[in-house]
């Protein structure tokens, strides 16, 4: 027959027996699932204190007194394991923890994008030769961008630059040679300046971007000749291409622009096809950098500078161009996508 004492040397054995099957639960849930296991309603302790009924009354308070001690044991291990578990946490969070004495990663400098760069070398060249820079407005008049350029409303010239307008008269400019007119409007000759820009045109191809860079260069002043123009520009191009693959051809090629006369085309070899023909090219070899020409003297007329004392000449090259010759970029898009493994090559 069941005795008090073997109820309450049962009761005992539970308690150790919980510390052993929890030692080894590493999270809250199994724990908790283990201590209903032992403290539920049908859990192990419950059905030890079924028998107390056929206890003697006299046995039943220590027995009970037993099975709180028991249940205040489990709960105290319950505790103490999840105090355990939370620590153990805490101690791998911060073993995981920065060093802050570890040197730090290197973090790459930035640099100046590739078409700032050329700009700035190109100012450069022609700050050698005397040039000052002059600027205007990327939002500029019809009148600065064509009408005093000799490109009048039914010119087909405006044609090839279609452009985006902002409103009546007023156009995102498709050249930088407005600023030809702004310069001439306010200052008299001598004049030699360059004017890097933005510009802007209805085109897109591998070669043509709806915006792009122009540099414009003027010279005005007495005696000026075709054969400076040609000096200028060859000097340019033999400093801006001088070691890059080496081996590029420039030709003076005649052509027509309304504000010159005579006017010409500068074109460089093609360096992706070394002349026989590609894509870039479209087939002939060579690659137009700009335009160029004496100053007509309509245009001079225009801004009240007198033809018959003064000559001039000017030029306009795209930038990404020039610098697609150079460094071998075959799509203009490269130079605006962002792309770190195109950017970082320069
Ligand atoms: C002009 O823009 C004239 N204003 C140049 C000029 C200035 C002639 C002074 C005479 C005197 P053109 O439309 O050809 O000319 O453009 C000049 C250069 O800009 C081109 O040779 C080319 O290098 C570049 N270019 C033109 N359109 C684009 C485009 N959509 N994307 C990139 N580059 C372009």
């Amino acid at each position: 027959m069941t005795t008090g004492s073997d109820l309450i040397a049962q009761l005992e054995r539970l308690g150790d027996e919980f510390a052993a099957v929890i030692a080894p639960l590493a999270d809250e849930q199994t724990i908790r699932a283990a201590q209903a296991q032992f403290l539920g309603k049908k859990g192990q302790v419950s059905e030890v204190m079924k028998e107390l009924g056929r206890l003697p009354p006299v046995d039943r308070p220590l027995v009970g007194q037993a099975a709180n001690r028991v249940k205040d044991t489990i709960a105290a291990a319950v505790d103490a394991r999840l105090v355990a578990l939370a620590a153990a946490r805490r101690a791998a969070d911060l073993a995981r923890t920065v060093d802050v004495t570890l040197p730090g990663r290197p973090c790459g400098g930035g640099h100046l994008h590739l078409l700032t760069q050329v700009r700035l070398e190109l100012v450069g060249i022609f700050a050698e030769l005397g040039f000052a820079v002059a600027e205007g407005p990327q939002i500029e008049t019809d009148w600065h961008t064509f009408e005093a350029l000799a490109i009048p409303k039914d010119h087909p010239a405006r044609d090839m630059q279609d452009t985006f307008y902002v409103a009546d008269e007023i156009v995102l400019r498709t050249h930088t040679s407005p600023v030809q007119i702004r310069t001439m409007q306010g200052h008299p000759p001598p004049i030699r300046i360059v004017a890097p820009g933005v510009v802007y045109r209805r085109d897109d191809d591998a070669t043509h971007s709806p915006m792009f860079t122009q540099i414009e260069g003027l010279v005005v002043d007495e005696g000026v000749r075709v054969s400076d123009l040609k000096g200028v520009l060859l000097h340019f191009v033999n400093r801006f291409y001088a070691g890059s693959g080496g081996g590029l051809d420039v030709r003076l090629r005649p052509s027509y622009f309304p504000f010159v006369e005579p006017g010409v085309e500068i074109d460089m070899s093609c360096r992706f096809c070394r002349g026989g023909g590609c894509r870039l090219c479209k087939g002939s070899g060579w690659i137009e950098i700009g335009g160029a020409g004496m100053v007509d003297p309509d245009v001079f007329a225009q801004v009240g500078i007198d033809s018959e004392r003064y000559t001039g000449f000017a030029f306009g090259m795209g930038i990404e161009r020039m610098a697609m010759l150079r460094h071998g970029v075959n799509d203009i898009k490269l130079y605006y996508e962002g792309d770190l493994r195109f950017l970082d090559q320069f």
